[in-house]
């Protein structure tokens, strides 16, 4: 019988693991990526009376490779608040799924576990940027107002590591990162006696000062477009650097575009945070376009296509 932990790089994926961990201990194979690798159920072959817990992956995107451990004897826990689509029925099946805007995965676990491991909940609240929840969890605590900042810097620099395009982009593998997380009961200790965060509080830094750097290709009052080169500075800060204008600019639309070596782009759209809609009809007219009202993107835009693109953004955001 194998155990097998699976669970999204970033924040949530990785304090949601650790809260359950500190609480069931347990050897087990740790299966983890990026942030945007979230088909990870596949990557195993389980058999049967092998256990899967699943974290912070949308049940969607894994649905047939859970019905396939399912099917071959394996027992499946899954904790997730992503859009879900059928939830198997079956007895080895044990699903901790809630879609709710104001919780996150690290928040269905310290339901789960009774608010045992609280505080890393918060900071993973604070890392999936649910600000006012992780909040909310903190309350019983009776953090001062200093240590709550530390914990909302601790998610958003753990969610930064998971950024990039494979993990050679990270400065941490997120099973590595989860590792040097795993003794700690508490994470002001961690904060204090690892060097991770600092690493990753200056690194961030590092990369948004490199983006800051960048002009944009226009920017008017209602729209910005910035083109980041084929580096992984720029496919570990995109993000971060787009929240960044987005809170500048909340009357005006946000595209970042992140050049691949191909020469091809990802995109990622921003609708203004005044009027947050519209990104996903700009992004659907493209081949590989999808997203939400609000922000939505492109998986990639043939170079060919970058015009097009252009206009169409203008004229979405006029
Ligand atoms: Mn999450």
């Amino acid at each position: 019988m194998k155990f097998y932990d699976i669970f999204n790089g970033d924040a949530d994926g990785i304090c949601a693991l650790h809260q359950l961990r500190l609480a069931e201990p347990r050897a087990a194979e740790l299966v983890t990526g990026v942030k945007r690798d979230i088909e990870l159920v596949g990557r195993v072959a389980p058999q049967a009376g092998d256990q899967l817990t699943v974290l912070d992956v949308s049940l969607r995107s894994n649905a047939g490779a859970v019905q396939r451990a399912l099917a071959c004897g394996a027992g499946v826990q899954y904790f997730d608040h992503h859009a879900a689509g059928d939830i198997p029925q079956h007895p080895r099946f044990e699903a901790h799924i809630d879609t709710a805007p104001d919780v996150c995965t690290s928040l269905l676990v310290d339901r789960h576990l009774e608010g045992k491991h609280r505080l890393w909940a918060v900071v993973a609240a604070f890392g999936d940027n649910l600000v006012e929840s992780a909040v909310r969890a903190a309350q019983p605590l009776q953090l001062d107002h200093t240590e709550l900042a530390r914990l909302h810097e601790l998610g958003e620099a753990i969610n930064y590591n998971a950024y990039g395009e494979t993990v050679d982009d990270l400065h941490y593998h997120p099973a590595d990162l989860y590792q040097a997380i795993a003794p700690y009961q508490d994470p002001r200790h961690f904060i204090f006696d690892e060097p991770v965060f600092e690493v990753l509080k200056q690194a961030g830094a590092e990369d948004l000062a490199h983006a800051e750097e960048l002009r944009p290709e226009f920017a008017t009052d209602t729209a910005a477009l910035y083109i980041l080169p084929d580096a992984a500075w720029s496919r570990r800060v995109n993000g971060v650097f787009g929240n960044r204008l987005a809170q500048a600019g909340p009357q005006r639309a946000h595209a970042v575009l992140v050049t691949k070596p191909d020469g091809s782009y990802v995109v990622s759209v921003r609708a203004p945070r005044s009027k947050p809609l519209g990104a996903d009809v700009l992004c659907l007219a493209f081949a590989t376009g999808g997203g939400r009202k609000a922000a939505a993107g492109i998986n990639r835009l043939p170079p060919q296509e970058l015009p097009r693109f252009i206009e169409a953004f203008r004229d979405t955001y006029k």
